[in-house]
């Protein structure tokens, strides 16, 4: 029986931090083995550029990217794993879907708001449009299920609708997607438990990548709180309970294990177990990922079967897509 088709993507923007690793990398590689369904991962190039970039720093950015997924678990033998741009489909379906994707609601996209207060100087239209290849992106491999943060949940929203309003305007031709979250949705800043963990805060991320000394002092500076006691309550203890929430996501228990595993201890003490933990749950993920950015080809070429293999599938659906519109 043909399996159901799980879609997902990550920018080339920079280093992957926990939030990343616990919202995304490590859900696609659980749903990738659990044998469920047929993945599709994407190195989301195209979505990168509507940011500030130095396009002698992009291939290094993109093949960092790749070995992150690969030393994560994901394997070429199971999933496509891809680049967008070598697909032209999705910024072909994304321009037609542009043409029936209400203004209003791109400008309701609270991605679209942060992102132009943050680089004021650089609101492009990219910036914009960008739910509407998000949408394409999903769309065009027919998925059903798209493993993201909380963060995508609005742009995910849009791709819905546009799916709904091309098959009632065309005929029969999208799935409507469904998102796949995490217990940990939304992992939030070490120096800022209010705010989301995001590359653009660099000094609030734990990257996956980061050294056992780094992880430590990150660790040990992260905002608490003035009591002392060890409770999980993300209104009122809003650092504790980030940092709890990190144990359960990447050891798999439930938060009141977790809790109680902690019970006694002071921030202090919390803070150090939590930070040995952290570095030995990464360790085998740093060795791999080093060996494998050592052997570039390899990477490259899993990056070029997963990219013709997309593409096969995307050539197929775009076709019918022109069909439905009269093209
Ligand atoms: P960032 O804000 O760090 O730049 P992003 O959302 O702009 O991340 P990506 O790097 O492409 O862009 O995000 C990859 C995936 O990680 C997405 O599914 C996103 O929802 C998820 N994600 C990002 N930040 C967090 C977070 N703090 N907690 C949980 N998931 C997150
Ligand atoms: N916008 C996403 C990256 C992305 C994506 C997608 C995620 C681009 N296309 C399709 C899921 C499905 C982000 O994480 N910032």
């Amino acid at each position: 029986m043909k399996k159901p088709i799980l879609v997902s993507g990550i920018q080339p923007t920079g280093r992957l931090h926990i939030g990343n690793y616990l919202g995304a990398l490590k859900n696609f590689v659980d749903l990738q083995n659990s044998g469920k369904y047929d993945c599709y991962f994407f190195i989301a190039d195209y979505h990168s550029l509507t940011e500030n970039f130095n396009p002698a720093e992009k291939p290094a950015q993109i093949l960092n990217l790749a070995a992150d997924f690969l030393a994560a678990g994901l394997d070429p033998k199971k999933s496509k794993i891809f680049i967008q741009s070598a697909v032209p489909q999705s910024t072909e379906l994304a321009w037609i879907l542009e043409t029936i994707a209400p203004m209003g609601e791109l400008k309701r996209m609270t991605q679209f708001k942060d992102k132009s207060d943050a680089q004021q100087e650089n609101v492009n239209v990219g910036l914009f449009t960008y739910p509407t290849l998000m949408a394409a992106d999903i769309l065009l491999y027919d998925a059903q299920f798209v493993p993201v943060g909380d963060d995508q949940l609005q742009h995910l929203e849009l791709a819905r609708t546009l799916a709904r309003k091309f098959n009632s305007h065309f005929g029969r031709t999208f799935f409507e997607p469904k998102e796949i979250l995490t217990a940990t949705p939304r992992v939030m800043s070490l120096d800022d438990p209010e705010k989301k963990m995001s590359k653009s805060r660099p000094g609030g991320c734990l990257f996956i990548d980061d050294e056992p000394e780094v992880i430590k002092s990150k660790i040990r500076g992260a905002v608490t709180d003035s009591e002392s006691v060890v409770k999980y309550d993300p209104k009122r203890k809003a650092g504790i309970s980030n940092m709890l929430e990190i144990m359960s996501g990447l050891s798999g228990k439930s938060i009141a294990e977790v809790e109680r595993g902690f019970a006694g201890m002071n921030y202090g003490e919390l803070k150090h177990s939590l930070a040995d933990y952290v570095s030995d749950y990464f360790e085998k993920f740093r060795k791999k990922k080093a060996t494998l950015l050592k052997k570039s080809a390899v990477i490259k070429s899993a990056l070029r079967s997963g990219s013709a293999k997309a593409k096969k599938s995307a050539e197929k659906k775009m076709a019918d897509i022109k069909k439905k519109i009269g093209l």
